[in-house]
């Protein structure tokens, strides 16, 4: 295999690269923009490995998907690259629609010219929305509540009609919560932990009884490259870890593990508002079937996420040290945390 992955400068298209090095034979091509999010010092280990090559660009650039995929003789495409964070996109969901959907279309038309013999397509199980009771399953209706959501949902919608109208061999992942080492910090688990470990309070939304299913990165790449191994084209798998946690649960995990005490949580009125869901469960059992099962035990893997940002100051010490990052911030948390910035 000659696999194209897009997005493997970010976080869990990176432990995607960390997998294939290390589990398969195959040549590695990225592609990424290095948005914020991209960044070419989590591969660098990787990007010594002559198996390995780089290039810069945009998915939704089809003469650099198309150039890249002749020249290198891509034989497998798996997409991560995404506007992938749901705050973001409640301030403007413009470029989450130009990759999230538009460079979806650009790679499956990529796909039809070249005949690429697999595409696996990264996804999330927030495009099932909300659920109160019970577990979606890969049947469960596409209802997704919130701008990036809905990107993700287009970008889906379009694989399946790309399946469906000219045979594009495609599978689609719906992956859960993921935390890990080498996680932009601005979702929930590394930006509260970049925050506690410098003694800064922590902004919960509303009052925290949010549930979240999380999953280790490196077992979410596990379930992706299992669905590029062994699912069916045309099918959804959910990737998930049955690990429900309030968002309070969480927190207080990170607050022992960095040794702050709980005048460092900060409750503020529900930035997302309506669009908030409330709680995300799935079932895993599709993938089980093929083989799959995921391995890391959550809050001893969690309490080693703290430990690594610990550690590795030198990653994300620069990343929220930057204009774009500190205008974020302030644009979405206002002057509730203005004072720490
Ligand atoms: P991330 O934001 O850490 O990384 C995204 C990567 O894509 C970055 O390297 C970025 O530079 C690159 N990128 C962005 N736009 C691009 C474009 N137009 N062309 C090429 N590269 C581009 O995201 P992540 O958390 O690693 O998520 C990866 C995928 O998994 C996304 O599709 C996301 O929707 C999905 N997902 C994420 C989670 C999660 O909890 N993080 C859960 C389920 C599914
Ligand atoms: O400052 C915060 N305070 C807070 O209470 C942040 C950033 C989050 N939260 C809450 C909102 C959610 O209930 O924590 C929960 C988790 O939030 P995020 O980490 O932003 O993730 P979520 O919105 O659940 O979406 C994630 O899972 C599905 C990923 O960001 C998506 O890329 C993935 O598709």
């Amino acid at each position: 295999m000659t696999i194209l992955i897009t997005g493997g400068a970010g976080f869990i298209g990176s432990a995607f690269v960390r997998l294939c090095r290390s589990a398969t034979d195959s040549r590695i091509v990225i592609l990424d923009a290095l948005t914020y999010a991209g960044n070419l010092s989590t591969l660098e280990t990787d990007l010594k490995d002559s198996r390995v090559k780089f290039f810069p660009g945009k998915i939704q650039d089809a003469t650099v998907v198309e150039g890249i995929i002749a020249a290198e003789g891509v034989t497998h495409i798996v997409n991560f690259a995404a506007e992938s964070h749901n705050d973001r996109a409640m301030l403007e969901a413009g470029s989450f629609i130009q990759t999230d959907v538009y460079g979806v279309y650009i790679l499956l038309e990529a796909c039809r010219k070249f005949k690429i013999e697999r595409l696996l397509h990264v996804s999330t199980d927030e495009v099932y929305g909300s659920i109160d009771v019970g577990e979606f399953t890969e049947s469960s209706p596409i209802e997704p509540n919130t701008p990036y959501s809905a990107s993700k949902a287009g970008g889906e919608l379009q694989i399946r009609a790309a399946v469906k109208a000219h045979g594009i061999p495609a599978v689609v992942t719906r992956g859960g919560n993921t935390y890990g080492p080498y996680h932009f910090p601005e979702k929930l688990i590394p930006f509260f932990i970049s925050r506690l470990i410098d003694g800064k309070k922590v902004p919960v939304y509303g009052d925290g009884t949010q549930v979240r299913e999380w999953i280790h990165c490196e077992d979410h790449a596990g379930g992706i490259l299992h669905a590029l191994q062994h699912g069916k084209v045309g099918e959804s798998y959910n990737v998930g870890d049955q690990n429900e946690r309030t968002n309070m649960e969480v927190v207080k995990i990170l607050l022992e593990e960095t040794g702050r005490d709980e005048s460092h949580i900060k409750t503020i009125p529900d930035p997302r508002r309506g669009a908030h869901d409330k709680r995300y469960s799935m079932t895993t059992d599709k993938l089980e079937a093929l083989g799959w099962k995921p391995k890391k035990p959550f809050e001893e893997s969690l309490r080693d996420t703290v430990r690594w940002y610990k550690d590795n100051e030198d990653w994300w010490r620069p990343l929220v040290a930057t204009d774009d990052y500190k205008r974020f911030i302030k644009a979405f948390y206002g002057p509730t945390l203005g004072e720490d910035l």
